[in-house]
């Protein structure tokens, strides 16, 4: 048996950066492609292409069971079309592993979906601590006028579903109505 070692990882709360992360990952709009529900809209925005949100991983440790993994998400305020910029959003490959969200900064939506049909909206501000249940697919979206910041922890095992909401994509969405945040029914989403 081999114990790994206790480490401290320093968020900073202002920026929603990790400082000296083990990875940060930069999604552009390309790497988002298809997943905002006005296709002409993407398509306009694609030209310049902007920084939609930053993960900077926190756990430097094995992908293993037992152990925990833990991020920062830094969502930048910005809208395709009247549609507010999210993540990609994903299943856990092992469906039955949950998830916690803890708001550091900004405002936003957990957006869940079950496998089953049901759908769930969590609205975020600092200190709301939300919980991604087993074997809900999750994204977040930031409604707000400043960067959203929220920690991730999630088990290390739990792994990514991406390709279920490549498919489908989601099945509601957060668009601005009359200068507010308003929920819809995503009109392309297809149930497999
Ligand atoms: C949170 C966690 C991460 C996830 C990230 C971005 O930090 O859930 O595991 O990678 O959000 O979400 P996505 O992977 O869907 O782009
Ligand atoms: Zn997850």
């Amino acid at each position: 048996m081999t114990y790994k070692t206790p480490f401290t990882k320093w968020l900073e709360l202002e920026s929603g950066k990790v400082k000296d992360p083990v990875l940060v990952q930069q999604r552009h709009l390309s790497d988002l492609k298809g997943l905002f529900y006005d296709a002409e809209a993407e398509a306009e925005r694609l030209r310049d292409n902007p920084l939609i949100y930053e993960v900077y991983l926190a756990y430097d440790g094995e992908a293993q069971e037992g152990q925990l993994g833990y991020s920062t998400t830094l969502i930048y305020p910005g809208k395709v079309g009247d549609e507010y910029f999210f993540t990609k959003g994903h299943y856990h490959a092992k469906g039955d592993r949950a998830e916690l969200y803890y708001c550091l900064k900004g405002e936003g939506y957990l957006l869940m979906q079950s496998p089953n049909g049901a759908v769930n909206a969590q609205f975020m501000s600092a200190g709301a601590g939300s919980y991604v249940p087993p074997y809900w697919g999750h994204r977040t979206v930031n409604t707000g006028q400043e960067r959203f910041v929220f920690l991730a922890v999630y088990p290390a095992d739990a792994g990514y579903d991406y390709g279920t909401i490549a498919e489908n994509g989601f099945a509601s969405l957060m668009v601005e109505k009359d200068g507010k945040a308003a929920l819809v029914s995503n009109p392309n989403f297809s149930r497999s």
